[in-house]
């Protein structure tokens, strides 16, 4: 089997450093988010291999001195002499840019991390590089380094030596240790969660892989955690469907290939009224969907009107129900793995090959179909039929409502938006709009916000959990319409980010569990009714101060514990408060810590784990009441929020 890889395969472009000249090229930025795709880059090489059947186990270390190690059981990175660059492949691997057959065709064939560029890249933004191959009973190792020469230049991803022969072993695979550089990236700090919930993705993704986490960074025992599915996608949506009611209990599953395509689906029913697909290509998420869902949409229509007529639940002379019926209350996950994969849409995460389409409609009209005939389904599939008729009655009755419910908004307009304080300035691209809890805060940030740019939303009591509510109903709840009069878009169907009458949507509340509560409400909201609000980045979660430290005249405000120890370290005499909520807070103050543009943090609402808003969404709002509450205790720290959202706004510190 190894014979057959030849080294010179490997297709040879540039040096590496250009990677260093313009690393946001090649890894998107040197942020936060740069250091994970480095991750990913690295992690992906290593799924490569499980999914060709070669590996069974993947692990992540995140060490102690900010190094991550990447290790698979496979067949390890090939250890021969590259015929042309008389080097081993391994150093190939990792000193040429675009190398790796992912570029050509074959060994690499369904690859596509994000920019798809791999190890060289990761080599060149990283001070140092160690690669263990383990292979036929022996081991080899190279280690890479960048590093300036005498005269202050860089070298990047040097080779320190050849490929070494370290001796015998009886391991056998791959195991890679990279030390960002931290003259490169603005932090080296991995998220836990981020990192943890990606691989559990991957292993829901890759069936039977054992992925396994280990943080070792914090003093005091390292934090590990393993995820393997032996139902792959099946597993997924039984995740995504646990704390609803489900119509029948197993997941429909489609599985096949065409023309090269691999399609793989796992669908189920719950009770509720939403549509949740998650799709992916070749394992990187397609949060704005794209040609693959439309053609598993199309055939799920196709197939289930059809199945409507012959079963005599539609007559000949009904209209036949409409896609979005048969999708009332279904959880899907959708896999398809390609070659060539073209990214579209705003954030580049929508499947633009039409090919795509076809392939997935055509695997999935055949298995659907069959499945719908199998008489041992009958019941299954008619639970499908019925919930879409109903779906379909009630969509009428709802349109009838929502348009009385439109006549009757223009009539309350005026005094709805009479609770908003609009601000003066007319450019949308520059406005603000903070929903703010409580009429005391929104009095205080009435006062203290620059009223050009800001205005100002304030909520009476909680909104309207609109997670088991139709869309007649949320209309008919005044704080939600307060909130879509003043943003100006339209909800649902009827959204036209044209006109969008703010830039900036802020969610303002206390950092209690009520606060989150209605932080939470409000996100649901945006995430079911006005999703692409979410995807363009236009929703924020404003960040208040924990604390006030006053030492004489001097004032400063921690916004986190971990920062109230770093700012009460060694100071003595000073008279500390906590805020409870924003109402505790003059105006000025509030303008001060969490309004003012220049000294506030604010929290960008991101989609990028659209199935985990979606699994803290329902485990939160769902029906099912134990749940819930495992799901608070189990997170006492309510008001952490990044495990779904990207903080921005560097804030430059507002106590200096
Ligand atoms: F690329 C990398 F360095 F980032 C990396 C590669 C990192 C990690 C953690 C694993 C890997 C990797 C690569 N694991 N397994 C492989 N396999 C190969 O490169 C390989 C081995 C054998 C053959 C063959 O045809 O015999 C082909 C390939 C691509």
């Amino acid at each position: 089997m190894s014979g057959e890889y030849t080294v010179k395969d490997i297709k040879v472009m540039e040096g590496l450093e250009a990677v260093r000249m313009r690393p946001g090229m090649y890894i998107g930025s040197t942020g936060a988010r740069g250091l994970h795709h480095m991750l990913w880059e690295i992690v992906d090489n290593a799924v490569d291999e499980a999914a060709n059947g070669y590996a069974d186990c993947v692990s992540v270390t995140l060490n102690k001195d900010m190094s991550v190690t990447v290790e698979d059981n496979g067949r390890g990175i090939p250890v021969g002499i590259h015929e042309k660059l008389g080097v081993s492949g391994v150093e190939v691997v990792y000193t040429k840019l675009h190398a790796g057959g992912k570029f050509g065709e074959s060994s690499y064939a369904f690859s596509g991390g994000l920019h798809g560029v791999g190890a060289s890249v990761v080599n060149a933004l990283s001070k140092s590089v160690k690669v263990e191959v383990f292979q036929n009973g022996r081991a080899y190792m190279q280690e890479f380094a960048s590093e300036r020469d005498s005269e202050g230049k860089m070298h990047s991803g040097r080779p320190k030596a050849p490929l070494q022969e370290l001796g015998r072993t009886r391991k056998q695979g791959t195991r890679v240790t990279y030390l960002p550089d931290d003259t490169v990236f603005e932090t080296l700090e991995l998220n836990y969660e981020t990192v943890s919930r990606r691989l559990r993705e991957l292993a829901y993704l890759n069936r039977g892989v054992r992925f396994v986490l280990t943080d070792s960074r914090k003093h005091g025992g390292s934090q590990d955690v393993e995820y393997c599915y032996q139902g792959g996608i099946i597993d997924f949506v039984k995740g995504l469907n646990a704390e609803k009611t489900v119509l029948y209990d197993e997941p429909i599953v489609v599985k096949g290939t065409k023309d090269g395509i691999h399609v793989e689906i796992a669908m189920q029913h719950n009770d509720g009224y939403t549509e949740n697909i998650f799709s992916y290509v070749n394992n990187i998420p397609t949060t704005e969907g794209g040609m693959h869902e439309v053609g598993f949409k199309s055939a799920l229509t196709k197939v289930m009107n059809d199945y409507c007529r012959r079963s005599g639940i539609l007559k000949d002379k009904d209209l036949s129900l409409a896609g979005e019926d048969f999708r009332e209350g279904l959880t899907a996950v959708l896999s398809v793995k390609m070659t060539n994969i073209q990214f579209e849409g705003q954030t580049k995460t929508r499947l633009g090959n039409t090919e795509a389409k076809t392939a997935v409609e055509s695997v999935a009209m055949d298995r659907l179909t069959h499945f719908l005939e199998d008489l041992k389904n009958a019941s299954v599939a008619n639970s499908m039929a019925d919930k879409a008729v109903k779906a379909n009655k009630v969509k009428e009755a709802a349109r009838k409502a929502k348009n009385m419910a439109r006549e009757k908004n223009k009539l309350e307009n005026a005094p709805l938006v009479g609770k908003l304080s609009s601000c003066t300035g007319r450019n949308a691209a520059e406005n603000e709009m903070f929903i703010v809890e409580g009429d005391s805060a929104g009095g205080s940030a009435k006062q203290g916000r620059d009223r050009r740019f800001q205005a100002i939303l304030p909520l009476r009591g909680k909104p309207l959990n609109v997670e088991k509510k139709r869309l007649d109903q949320v209309l008919a709840n005044e704080e939600l319409r307060s909130i879509i009069t003043a943003i100006g878009t339209g909800i649902g169907n009827d959204f036209n980010m044209a006109n969008l009458k703010y830039d900036k949507v802020i969610i303002l509340s206390d950092a209690d569990q009520d606060g989150a509560h209605i932080r939470a409400l409000l996100l649901t909201f945006f995430y079911r009714y006005m999703k692409e609000l979410i995807i363009e980045g236009h929703v924020y979660i404003g960040l208040p101060p924990l604390y006030k430290i006053q030492k004489g005249d001097e004032i400063k405000y921690a916004y986190s514990d971990d920062e109230l120890n770093r700012l009460t370290k060694g100071l003595k005499g000073y008279v500390l408060q906590r805020y409870k909520g924003l109402g505790e807070m003059n105006p000025e103050q509030l303008w001060e810590t969490t309004m003012n543009p220049l000294n506030r943090t604010l929290i960008k609402v991101s989609l990028e784990d659209a199935a985990n808003i979606e699994r803290m969404v329902t485990v939160l709002m769902g029906n099912k009441v134990d749940p819930r509450k495992e799901y608070i205790s189990a997170h006492a720290d309510f008001n952490k929020t990044d495990t779904f959202e990207e903080r921005i706004d560097k804030r430059e510190k507002p106590n200096g």
